[in-house]
């Protein structure tokens, strides 16, 4: 099989979710490796496959897709072997699987981007550790909702989904995991996973 191509800056960006999922489908990959300070991510040729700039991008058998949540969802739909990390169209835990997958990146990981951002004043600092607290109680309760009585989102078991979350969830590990023990204990089931550990997704970035 031909490698899917990952574009990506270290295994710790965006790009980890996508390396762990292929990790746990088995498909091969290969990375490349762009350096922001050189100005790869702004070359006319990165551009030409990603207009934003950014990473990651995959090239899969000269399909060329950027914004890793729809990496996701489009690799774990096209690859079900030799596990299926996506119930199908028919399967009545779709809409479930499709709300996790946006939430993880439209809800969850918009908050924690903020928790990162540069803030300049103390106005600013306060204002963002409001708001970073105030999002956070709704996201804990979002994710209680089905970690209190389920070990995965899912009900039938672990999916692409969860993937997307833990690979957001370490952001915010002082706000939601910690203070929240299911969090805490989904997050150490799946940082036990030999994909997520082939693929780096958990180590520091060096
Ligand atoms: N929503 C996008 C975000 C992509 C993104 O912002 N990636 C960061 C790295 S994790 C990036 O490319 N940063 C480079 C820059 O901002 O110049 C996704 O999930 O793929």
């Amino acid at each position: 099989m031909q490698p899917i191509e990952i574009y990506c800056m270290a295994n710790q960006d965006r790009s980890d979710r996508v390396r762990w999922l292929l990790e746990e489908l088995q498909v091969p990959y290969k990375d490349h490796y762009l350096k922001k300070r050189l100005g790869q991510l702004q070359s006319p040729e990165y551009l030409s496959l990603n207009p934003m700039g950014r990473v990651p991008t995959i090239v899969d058998q000269g399909q060329v897709l950027f914004e890793s949540a729809a990496i996701c969802l489009y690799l774990a739909d096209k690859y079900q072997t030799p596990i299926c990390l996506a119930p199908t169209l028919q399967d009545k835990e779709r809409c479930q699987y499709l709300q996790w997958m946006v939430w993880s990146t439209a809800s969850l990981e918009c908050v924690v981007a903020r928790m990162f951002t540069h803030v300049r004043t103390d106005a600013e600092k306060k204002e963002t550790q409001l708001f970073v607290e105030e999002q956070s109680t709704h996201l804990v309760k979002a994710l209680l909702s089905k970690l209190e009585t389920q070990d995965y989102i899912l009900k039938s078991g672990f999916s692409a989904a969860d993937i997307m979350l833990a690979a957001v969830l370490p952001g915010a590990w002082d706000y939601i995991v910690e203070p929240c023990p299911p969090v805490k204990a989904y997050m150490h089931r799946l940082m036990k996973r030999p994909a997520a550990i082939k693929a780096k997704v958990f180590e520091m970035p060096t």
